[in-house]
């Protein structure tokens, strides 16, 4: 790739690429943070930095489960992710935990919640727990989190947990960076089933529900029935997989164990009859194209005499005399000229 930056002046501040994808590769955690730290930043010359070292170590990539949990706030995502997250740290696994949270430039974030309650896995040193800040826009946030899931993957960490708060449009981003698609629900929240959104149940493999203890427990396995009922209806998304519903305490550590022989299962099915890289190679051509189109948007906006024309074209759309399709098509011819 042609180097539009002056990538000495970031080799003297941070190391060399050659010698931080080293240490990428040797699974070293300050180094990791800084990378992510790095494609996370607003500075294009930072982004292309982190970049240039993923490129180097993208051939170690490719190697983890990589696995989507979403749910409402509330539903027990960060208690589950802590409770499954040390079983499979128990059973020598490294843990990745990506957090997706595009409100948290609003709420101030999540992070110090989520990380009382992830204590034990953050203390783990076969875990490694990291939010993405909120990017101004969904794309920014998933390739944030798609860099950083490929970097920890380098790192050395066989699972990476994607947790997105599920309440939008970023779990249809999400589950296109993911293999398993997990959807967290949970009763006493009035979360019924049309409560959640209708296309974040399409996309789920695997629906918990959580809180199955105590005075929620008996409801909490009537949730899980009219699902069970519901997803009977939604078509398989891969070669004979049905989406399952199960229930669990996270709290209590009840149910994790067949969550995660369902999951294993899954994967197992998936590398047989649909091929885990040809999936991956496909999740690899969307965002390309995703890029492009993000890229364009960010250019197009960011040239000021096209903002200059689309103010004009503005108005004259308002009052009646364009029509905005015909004033995108000059708008974009315009910039194409340039
Ligand atoms: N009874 C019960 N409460 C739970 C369970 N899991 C989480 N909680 C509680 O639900 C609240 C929200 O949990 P949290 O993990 O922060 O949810 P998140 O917003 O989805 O990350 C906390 O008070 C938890 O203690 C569970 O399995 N059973
Ligand atoms: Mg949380």
């Amino acid at each position: 790739m042609k180097n539009f930056f002056s990538l000495s002046n970031l080799e003297k501040e941070y190391g060399s690429i050659r010698d931080l994808s080293k240490k990428i590769l040797s699974g070293d955690i300050r180094t990791l943070s800084r990378c992510i730290t790095l494609s996370e930043s607003s500075r294009e010359d930072h982004q292309f930095f982190s970049r240039s070292v993923l490129e180097k170590v993208l051939p170690m990539t490719g190697k983890s489960l990589r696995i989507g949990i979403s749910g409402p706030p509330g539903v027990g995502k960060s208690t589950f992710i802590e409770t499954f997250g040390t079983f499979l740290v128990d059973k020598g696994k490294k843990i990745a935990v990506l957090a997706v949270d595009p409100s948290s430039s609003k709420s101030g974030g999540s992070i110090l919640g989520d990380k009382t309650r992830m204590e034990r896995l953050s203390q783990s040193d076969s875990a490694f727990i990291r939010p993405s800040p909120a990017g101004e826009t969904l794309g920014g946030v998933s390739r944030h989190t798609r860099e950083a899931l490929l970097l920890c993957e380098a790192s050395g960490y066989d699972t990476i947990i994607v947790e997105t708060v599920g309440v939008g449009q970023s779990e249809a981003t999400v589950s296109n960076m993911i293999d398993i698609f997990i959807l967290l629900i949970s009763p006493g929240g009035g979360d019924e089933l049309q409560g959640i959104k209708r296309g974040i149940v399409e996309l789920a493999d695997l629906i918990i529900v959580n809180k199955a203890d105590g005075l929620l427990r008996s409801e909490a396995e009537n949730i899980a029935r009219e699902y069970n009922s519901a997803v009977k209806l939604l078509r398989p998304k891969i070669n004979k997989w049905n989406t399952r519903v199960v229930t669990c305490s996270a709290l209590e550590n009840k149910g994790i164990e067949e969550i995660w022989s369902i999951t294993e299962e899954f994967f197992k099915k998936f590398d047989q009859e649909s091929d885990l890289s040809a999936h991956r190679k496909e999740q690899f051509q969307k965002w390309l194209r995703e890029e492009i189109t993000q890229n364009l948007n960010k250019q197009i906006y960011s040239d000021k005499k096209i903002n200059d024309l689309i103010t004009i074209y503005e108005k004259k759309v308002l009052i009646g005399e364009v029509l905005p399709s015909a004033a995108a098509y000059e708008i974009v011819k315009n910039f194409l000229k340039k």
